[in-house]
Parts: structure tokens; sequence; C-alpha cells
């Protein structure tokens, strides 16, 4: 029996320990990885011209779950990364897109870090589960288990150290999210700025320029944006809630009237991407979509010089 004990402990023990290595492998990687953009909080920070509330944003901002969690692996990579942009940061003040933070790839790999933990996790209860089930079958009918008592110990053992665990893990996915939620919320500077309408059964994307280009249009010719710079879409609807998603960019936001919401994102790579209302707005719901493309600067700068 007890061995029993051992052999499922040291299984829980080896399940955690790969779970955590694996995880904070891929969260070193992203710490160094998100450190320009940390930086670049800290220069905001230190500007003395800088608002309480954006100090308060950048001091939350730089604490980054990962660095926590990670411990001594992640340590050393944030260091060298955080070291060697903090000068130019502060220098030009205004962050140049490189160094943005993109949420997208965060979430892509928040989400790889809870499919590991549901198979890992999942995949060796079920064996053991399965184990336990063939082994303390009854072979006969008058057989009768041989289970020592339980005793405080024992209990508490079995009870907290798997909670331990689990809650550990989930509170480091939990963390990764808030982080991630922090960059998702703070709109680098020198965004390009558009603002939305949503309305039953179209969106309109206002330019800086002036320009205003129809969504339901944007399906035959697609709407260009820059590549590698990031993207503000601010809006408001003029009826009904409807919702701005645009799926390639792990992102949504409801739109209302009376009140602005904004979701920005940055591509990191040319593509064409859809967009699509996302909360039911009415029989024309469906039909509330359209396409953009992101190209280099260049392009898109002569192309919305046209639209003006
Ligand atoms: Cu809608």
């Amino acid at each position: 029996m007890t061995k029993w004990y051992a052999f499922a402990g040291a299984v829980l023990g080896v399940v955690s320990w790969a779970t955590v290595a694996i995880a904070s492998d891929q969260a070193a990687a992203d710490a160094a990885a998100a450190a320009p953009a940390a930086t670049q909080e800290e220069a905001v920070a230190a500007d003395a011209a800088a608002p309480a509330a954006d100090a308060a944003v950048a001091e939350e901002g730089a604490v980054p779950a990962a660095d926590a969690a990670v411990a001594e692996e992640g340590a050393a990579p944030m260091e060298e990364a955080a070291v060697e942009p903090a000068a130019p940061a502060v220098e030009e003040h205004a962050a140049p897109a490189a160094t943005v933070n993109n949420p997208a790839e965060g979430w892509n790999t928040l989400w790889h870090h809870v499919l590991i933990d549901l198979y890992v996790i999942g995949g060796i209860f079920a064996l053991i589960t399965i184990a336990f089930m063939v082994t303390y079958t009854r072979k006969r009918d008058d057989q009768e288990g041989d289970l020592p008592p339980m005793n405080l110990v024992l209990s508490l053992t079995w009870a907290l150290i798997p909670a331990f665990i689990f809650m550990a893990d989930d509170f480091y996915l939990a963390a990764n999210g808030w982080k991630l939620w922090i960059d998702q919320r703070n709109v680098p500077e020198g965004a390009l700025e558009i603002k939305g309408l949503a309305y039953m059964y179209e969106w309109e994307f206002e330019f800086e320029n002036g320009a205003v280009l129809s969504g339901n249009e944007s399906r035959e010719n697609p709407i260009l944006l820059p590549v590698g710079a990031p993207i503000v879409i601010r809006s408001h609807s003029d009826d009904v809630v409807h919702s701005l998603m645009f799926p390639d960019f792990r992102i949504k936001e409801d739109v209302m009237p009376g009140r602005t919401t904004f979701i920005w994102f940055m591509d990191s790579a040319p593509g064409d991407h859809l967009f699509t209302c996302t909360e039911y707005c009415g029989v024309g719901h469906s039909n509330m979509w359209g396409r953009v493309k992101t190209v280099p600067a260049t392009e898109f700068e002569a192309w919305i010089a046209e639209k003006a």
C-alpha cells in the first residue's frame, strides 16, 4: 500500500516539475521578448511629465508575473535583454514599433500553456486512475481490502500537496493572463489612430487624414494597414451593441452607443485578415464583416493618401 502512495507522489512530482519546466522555458523566452516593452514603460514612468496614472500603470506593468514565476531561469535573459534597449528608449521617448510587445503572440503562448497543462496533467491522472481501477478491483467476492486507516498527516498531505501544485499552476497561468491584459489595455505610443463606427449593418473606419472606409466594401477591396506598427481603433455605435473582432489578432471589444471603446493590435508580417461583428445585433449581423491587408508602411501611406 505504502508503495502506491510513494508511486503516486512521485508521479505527481514529475508532472508538476515537467509542467513548470516547460512553462518556465517558454516564459523565459516571453520575458526576454517582452523586456524592451517593459523598459519602454519604465521610460514613461521615469519621465517627470508623465501623469501619476501612467506611472502607476507602468509600475504594474513592470512586474510581469512571468518574471516572478520564472525564478532563476528567467532572471538572466530578462536582465540581459532589459539592459540593452533601455538607453535608446529613454532618449527617444517614443518607442519604435519594433520594441512593442504584441499581445496576440502572448495570447497564443498562453493558450499553448493551457493545452500542455490539460494534456499532461489530464493524461497522467487518467493513467493513474486506470491503474488504480485495475489494481484495486476485488478479485473474489469475499475479498476484503487491507487499506491502512487514514491519519491526519496522510489526509492533509494528500489534500494539500496536490491542491498547492494545481493552484500554483492556475495562478501562474492567470498571472500571465493579467500581464497580457495590461499590455492589451495600454496603447503603445505612436499607434496609428482609427475611429470606428458601427451601425446596422456595417462598419466604417475614419483614418487620421479624414479618409472614411466602408467595412462592407473592404470585402472586395481590403483596407490596407501598416505592418509592424501598433494600430488602435476607437469605436462607438450609432444604434445597438456590436462588437469588433479581429480573430487573427486575438482581440475583440464591444462597441456601443454613448461610449468609446478601443482595441489595439499589430501585425508582425504582411497578411490578410478578417474582422467581424461578434455580438448578435439583428438580422443583418452576419453581413457585418470585412477584410484588412497589412502591407509595408510606405505602401499604406501612399494608399491612404489617395483615399482622403
Ligand atoms: Cu453588429
